[in-house]
């Protein structure tokens, strides 16, 4: 059997500086994408590319800098999340951007145990001086960092930022089916977008102790019901999670339920279940990025 390749691709960087442009032409290669609903830079999966020996899964973060997200620790926080799960960062920067406004973001990257490609873009707007500059400055910033200057327009660089990702990629087998689009997928998002609001409102003991199942996904004309069960590990976990009269868990799921219905583009109901048990780690890590969990 040939080695297959698979995992999980992060790209974050300001808004603008060309991601999804990149995203589009790293499809054009040779590739397929089976999932690319949310093209907004809200949510985090934005595409899945498959070849016959791997299978990258892309995902997304807010623009760095998002008004919608101007605190500066929901920022971060995004920025952790963007370094939880991946195996490979990608951070986009533009021709000309300088200077880097955030110290505390600066340093994340710099202490990364994630490898970091670092994408200089557009430098069909530069001329081979101002080129050499910027790839001065921004190894000197990120020292941990593999430069590569591309212009996703021109699909210049292109295809040796693929082969540096399939280098980095660990291997494993695809996380989605190949070909085909399935309401696996669908749950795997649903599950996504929960865990991503329970990593943002409370402290790390709760997030890595928490498995998410949707079980239940019911999609008609008008609307999605949705129902998704929260395991923990211990009763305690439970109460926290609950919160004062069940208010940090109605938080997660009105969170979440906005997010879900601009994921879908429909009206969504969703119920949020919270169950004690003691042994998902055993029962369900293997499983736990694939989205055959439930
Ligand atoms: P995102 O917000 O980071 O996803 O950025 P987009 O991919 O939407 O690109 C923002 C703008 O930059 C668009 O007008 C793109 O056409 C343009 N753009 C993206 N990549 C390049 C590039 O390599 N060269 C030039 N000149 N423009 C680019
Ligand atoms: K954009
Ligand atoms: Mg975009």
């Amino acid at each position: 059997m040939k080695e297959h390749k698979a995992g999980f691709v992060n790209i974050i960087g300001n808004p603008n500086v060309g991601k999804s442009t990149l995203m589009n032409a790293l499809v054009g290669e040779r590739l397929s994408i089976i999932t690319s609903k949310a093209q907004t830079t809200r949510h985090r999966i934005l595409g899945i590319v498959n070849g016959d020996d791997f299978q990258i899964v892309f995902s997304d973060t807010p623009g760095i800098i998002k008004p919608a997200y101007g605190l500066q620790e929901s920022m971060m926080d995004f920025v952790r999340l963007a370094l939880v799960d991946a195996d490979v960062l990608l951070y986009m920067v533009e021709v000309g951007e300088k200077g880097l406004k955030d110290e505390a973001f600066a340093e994340k990257i710099r202490s990364s145990q994630i490898p970091v490609l670092l994408l200089i873009n557009k430098i069909d707007t530069s001329d081979q001086g101002q080129l050499e500059e910027q790839v001065a400055f921004w190894t000197e910033q990120f020292p941990n960092a593999e430069i590569i200057p591309i212009s996703a327009l021109e699909r210049f660089g292109v295809p040796e930022v693929l082969d540096r990702i399939l280098a980095l990629l660990p291997e494993a087998p695809p996380y989605f089916p190949k070909d085909q689009l399935t309401d696996r997928p669908e749950r795997f998002f649903v599950n996504e977008i929960i865990r991503e609001k329970i990593l943002l409102h409370y402290k790390k003991e709760i997030p890595y102790a928490v498995e998410i199942e949707t079980e239940r996904f019911e999609e008609t004309d008008e609307i999605i019901r949705i129902g998704a069960v929260i395991m923990v590990e211990r009763a305690t976990q439970k109460g926290i999670l609950i919160g004062h009269k069940g208010s940090a868990l109605k938080r997660v799921g009105t969170e979440a339920r906005k997010d879900l219905e601009t994921f879908f583009d429909k009206k969504v109901f969703l119920e949020l279940f919270v169950k004690v048990n003691k042994n998902w780690r055993n029962d369900a890590r293997q499983l736990r990025r694939f989205g055959y969990d439930s």
